[in-house]
Parts: C-alpha cells; sequence; structure tokens
C-alpha cells in the first residue's frame, strides 16, 4: 500500500505533513496523519481475514457514533472519502480514516483501581449512551461471536472431527465443559425469552479501547468500535473483568496468579453500576458474576477449539500455546464458579450503594 496515496482518498483538507505508525493494536495496521493544521487523522487498514464485510462494519460504525455524537459523547468521527464513501478499497485492502483524538494516553494494563473505576465508567456510559439504539438494526459482523451454546456446539464438533489427532492430549479439559453443558445456554436462552435485553455491545472491552486525556487523566473515549454489534451487556461486562482477572497471565503457564481478583470485581462493578443501574434488569444484575464464568468458559472453548483444529485462528507461537490459553481461561471460570454466592453478594451491595 502507498499510504500518502491512499490518504489522498479522502477528504481531506490541510495539507498532509508525514505518517507514523501508532498504537499496539493487534486487528488492524494503524496510522498517525500529521497534517499543517492542528486536525490530525488516523488511516486503519482494516483486517478483512477477521472482518469480511467491511462495508457492513463501517455501517454500523457510522450509524452508532453518529448516534452516540446526537447525545454529546466523544466518539470516533469517520471522515468519509472524497467519492462520499465509508472507506476506500482497492486490490492492497479497505481503509479508513478517523479524525485523531487528540491529547490522549493508552494504556495495556490498569495501574489501580481508580483507573479500574473509570474503564468500568467508560463501559458503562457507552452502553448507556446507546441503550435506545435498535440493536436488532445493525449487522451482525460475527455472527454467533458470543453464542456460548454454538461455541460449546463447534467444540464437540472439533472434538469429533479430530483434525489434528490432538484430542488425547486435551482429555482432562474435555472433561470441565461436559461438567459444566448445562451452564452455557444460559444468557442466549434469557435473549430469546426477552429476559435478557438484547443490545448494542462492545465485544472488545479491554483497557486498551480506551482512550484517557493526557492533561485530566480522565478517560475520553472508547475506540475500536469493529465489533458493535447485537449481544448481551452481561458478555461485555463479564469480558471486561475477565481480561483484568487475566491481565498480563493470558498466555502464561503459571495459573497459580489467575483467579478472582477482589477489589477489581468489587471496584469494577461500582464503576459499572454507577451508570447502568437504571438500565440493566433484575435478571442481568443476578447474573453479572455468572457472565464473567461464562465468557471465561467460552473463551477457553474458542482457544480449545482451536487447539484441536490444529491453530487455524489464533496466532500460536508454540504447538500447546492454545491448550495453556485454555487452561488459563479454565482456571478462572472454574475460580469465578466456585465463588460465586460471595460474588453475588458483593454485587447487591454494589447495587444498593450506586
Ligand atoms: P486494533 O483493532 O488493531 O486494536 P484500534 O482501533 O484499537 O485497532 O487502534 C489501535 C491503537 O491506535 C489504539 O489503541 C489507539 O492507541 C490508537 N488510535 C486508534 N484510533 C484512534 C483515534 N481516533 N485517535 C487517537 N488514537 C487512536
Ligand atoms: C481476540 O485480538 P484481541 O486480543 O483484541 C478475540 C477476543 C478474545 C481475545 C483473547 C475478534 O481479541 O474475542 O477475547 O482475542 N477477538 C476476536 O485474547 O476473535
Ligand atoms: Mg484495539
Amino acid at each position: 500500500m502507498e499510504v500518502l496515496e491512499t490518504i489522498s482518498k479522502f477528504q481531506i483538507n490541510d495539507r498532509v505533513m508525514g505518517y507514523a505508525p501508532l498504537g499496539a493494536g493487534h486487528i488492524n495496521t494503524t496510522f498517525l496523519v500529521k497534517t499543517k493544521s492542528t486536525k490530525w487523522y488516523v488511516l486503519q487498514k482494516i483486517n478483512d481475514v477477521v472482518f469480511n464485510n467491511v462495508n457492513h462494519l463501517m455501517k454500523n460504525i457510522y450509524r452508532t457514533t453518529d448516534f452516540l455524537k446526537s447525545k454529546g459523547y466523544e466518539t470516533l468521527e469517520v471522515v468519509k472519502t472524497k467519492d462520499n464513501k465509508l472507506f476506500y478499497q482497492d486490490e492492497s485492502g479497505s481503509y479508513r480514516l478517523y479524525l485523531y483524538i487528540d491529547n490522549v494516553v493508552c494504556y495495556e494494563g490498569v495501574n489501580d483501581l481508580d483507573m479500574v473505576y473509570d474503564v468500568a465508567k467508560a463501559f458503562g456510559l457507552l452502553h448507556k449512551s446507546l441503550c435506545e439504539f435498535d440493536a436488532s438494526s445493525l449487522y451482525e459482523i460475527i455472527p454467533n461471536f458470543h453464542n456460548t451454546k454454538y461455541r460449546y456446539e463447534q467444540l464437540l464438533q472439533a472434538i469429533k472431527e479430530n483434525k489434528s489427532n490432538r484430542v488425547k492430549d486435551c482429555l482432562e479439559e474435555i472433561e470441565f465443559f461436559k461438567k459444566h453443558e448445562d451452564n452455557f445456554s444460559t444468557i442466549v436462552d434469557g435473549i430469546e425469552r426477552g429476559e435478557i435485553r438484547l443490545a448494542v455491545t462492545h465485544n472488545d472491552p479491554k483497557i486498551n479501547n480506551v482512550l484517557f486525556d493526557r492533561e485530566s487523566g480522565n478517560t475520553r473515549a472508547v475506540i475500536d468500535l469493529d465489533t458493535v454489534m447485537p449481544g448481551s451487556y452481561l458478555y461485555d461486562y463479564g469480558d471486561a473483568l475477565r481480561s483484568l482477572f487475566t491481565g498480563e497471565y493470558e498466555d502464561s503457564k503459571d495459573l497459580s496468579k489467575v483467579g478472582v481478583d477482589y477489589p477489581v470485581f468489587e471496584t469494577y462493578t461500582k464503576g459499572y453500576l454507577s451508570e447502568m443501574k437504571g438500565v440493566l434488569n433484575e435478571k442481568e444484575i443476578s447474573l453479572l458474576p455468572f457472565a464473567i464464568y461464562l465468557i471465561s468458559a467460552e473463551l477457553a472453548m474458542r482457544f480449545l477449539s482451536d487447539f484441536i483444529n490444529g491453530d487455524v485462528y489464533f496466532k500460536t507461537t508454540y504447538s500447546e500455546h492454545n491448550l495453556v490459553r485454555a487452561r488459563t481461561q479454565i482456571k478462572l471460570a472454574s475460580d469465578i464458579y466456585e465463588h460465586l454466592p460471595q460474588l453475588n453478594k458483593i454485587v447487591e451491595k454494589c447495587y444498593k450503594i450506586s
């Protein structure tokens, strides 16, 4: 790709001075585009292996960010191409341009509990701001992304096919899923019965997708909206805590540090409920801790299925990498499952004081 040539396809009025790689994202290729004025831009090559319908993806982003802006919420701002399209495409790939959100910092991990609270509030505010948006009108960018029941069927299929002859290496892990299989439909069935809201969700609620103001330290915007689609708030809440709990140990063989971090759990729950208390229903509140268990089990299934299938989805650097990752998530899921009564009590307390 010729970056300057690609930039010239978009509606930029100022003179472009140059560009440089930006951030440490794993999915897209991102550049900061500097101009002569104070208005800078972010050019991204969209990963079209992960996202095979860029048109749908950009429509979802455009519609939701437009809605957020109308509510006065700082968010990504799509800059269209000269022929008024949401993205530019040529034989080298698909590209989009955003306005650069300046004076911000992005973190790979949390430094303290204040930061946990702020991140939780940022994701809570995103959910709340979009709660009146008709989720069913959005495209499902990755079908069945958080459909744990479907993910379990995929695991059973992988076991049956045993393509890489690896089933013999993970019998204990498979046993975990067999024991827990009655739990995997809870959220999906709840959505189907109308007990759990089908909502607009982010689906990658990690700390490095939140931008903080460089001066005040306050959160400014939630970014990386590629996977914004219909889902349940429960999966986003659960996934955010799951990633905070595993932190740097997601790929580690050392399972001793993996488990519930109570101060992080309580602080995140308080921050999230400070925005979402009036939006979540009783059923959803009662399932908050369960959702962390379920999403951890779901990710464990995804890693294990990929291990059994011969490492075709997640990037791996050694042959047992996906198995090691699955074990971490199984350990976390088991730990949460054992402590559900305590965790539910903490949620009740947070709910009362929020
Ligand atoms: P990926 O899907 O690869 O994670 P992201 O959309 O999260 O890609 O972008 C990668 C990084 O680029 C972010 O973590 C952030 O540091 C930076 N970034 C992306 N968009 C913007 C923006 N509009 N303004 C400022 N920084 C941005
Ligand atoms: C993938 O690439 P990253 O880290 O943002 C995956 C998530 C998993 C995560 C686990 C599109 O996200 O669902 O939680 O790995 N994203 C996709 O590390 O599959
Ligand atoms: Mg990102």
